[in-house]
């Protein structure tokens, strides 16, 4: 028999460790107050989240746990079907993003995941969709356009329908029996969706969604509130790094805050950093993005691709 389910979805989902970032509240210049993501569901969100309802009849979510597919963790959402925008609203309620498909080698292991999963005849969304301009299709959840494309034959159609919709969002589709590749589809369409564990700009997607910023650690008290944060998180053994609001995305070498542009006046970095490493073949991308340790809050600067929890703020005044 099933345990009698006591509190909602998203509540439990944070106690179960599912959520990626940790949020802190400024309350003035100096004083900063911790709220983690568990508080904001209990409060905030807790009473009207917009899926908890419809979740109500589905199995309990600890029998779903985030999924490792090569270097990347989903949540394949596979208890209730939703339109492509409640779908990527549902990823970054739970501080994920809709999947984004950017190699041969990702699409390959979601569909021999999902085919041993039996649900080859699905369909699922991804964050792919020409919504901004019709037939240029790009990754919401990155902004980054198409690096390979495996549509279905005759796929992107933009197909019209008798009321006048198109065809604009990306789903993955194994229609010929030929694997799951692409079809644009309407966006309206309810179907299963992949979320992703975030990466630099998810989590700053995410902040967004909350009416936040990624966090900005302008001196040794932004620094202090950001340690208190992160312990009252308290995640587990496995997290070394927490995202930050600091890249060099537009210039290498010269950093900036994500949200307002301003140059890094104030820095932590630990020894050797930032140093762009290029990987070990040298073939990586570049570092621009920057994470601070969980112990030492020392920065190191990382490829922004890679997937890791994050620090979210309230906007500041000044
Ligand atoms: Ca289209
Ligand atoms: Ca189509
Ligand atoms: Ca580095």
């Amino acid at each position: 028999m099933q345990p009698k389910k006591l509190v909602p979805d998203c509540v439990r989902w944070n106690r179960m460790g599912f959520v990626l970032a940790v949020l802190i509240v400024l309350l003035s210049e100096s004083v900063i107050q911790c709220a983690t993501p568990k508080a904001l569901a209990g409060n905030s969100h807790g009473t009207n989240c917009p899926n908890c309802v419809e979740e109500s009849s589905a199995p309990p979510r600890w029998t779903m746990p985030l999924l490792k597919l090569g270097e990347k963790r989903y949540y394949l959402s596979i208890f209730f079907k939703a339109n492509w925008f409640k779908a990527l609203q549902y990823c970054r309620f739970h501080g994920m993003q809709l999947a984004s498909i950017q190699t041969q080698e990702e699409n390959d292991r979601l569909e021999k995941y999902v085919k041993d999963y039996g649900l080859a005849t699905e369909h699922f969304w991804t964050s792919g969709t020409d919504l901004a301009e019709e037939g240029s299709f790009f990754w919401v959840s990155n902004g980054r356009p198409l690096s390979f494309t495996n549509w279905n034959a005759g796929e992107p159609n933009n197909f019209r329908y008798e009321n006048g919709e198109e065809e604009h969002c990306l789903e993955l589709w194994n229609r010929d029996g030929k694997g799951l590749k692409w079809n644009d589809t309407p966006c309206s369409f309810e179907t299963y969706f992949i979320c992703e564990k975030s990466d630099w700009f998810g989590a700053v997607a995410f902040c967004n969604s909350v009416g936040m910023e990624i966090a900005e650690v302008l001196n040794v008290g932004d620094e202090n509130a950001l340690r208190e944060a992160i312990i009252e998180e308290d995640p587990d053994e496995e997290v070394d790094f927490f995202w930050i609001g600091a890249n060099d995305l537009g210039v290498q070498g010269n950093h900036r805050w994500a949200l307002t542009g301003r140059p890094v006046a104030y820095s932590n970095w630990t020894a050797g950093e930032p140093n762009n490493a290029q990987g070990e073949d040298g073939n990586q991308p570049a570092e621009r993005c920057v994470a601070i340790a969980k112990d030492t809050l020392k920065w190191f600067d990382f490829q922004c691709t890679q997937l890791r929890y994050f620090v979210c703020q309230e906007f500041r005044d000044d």
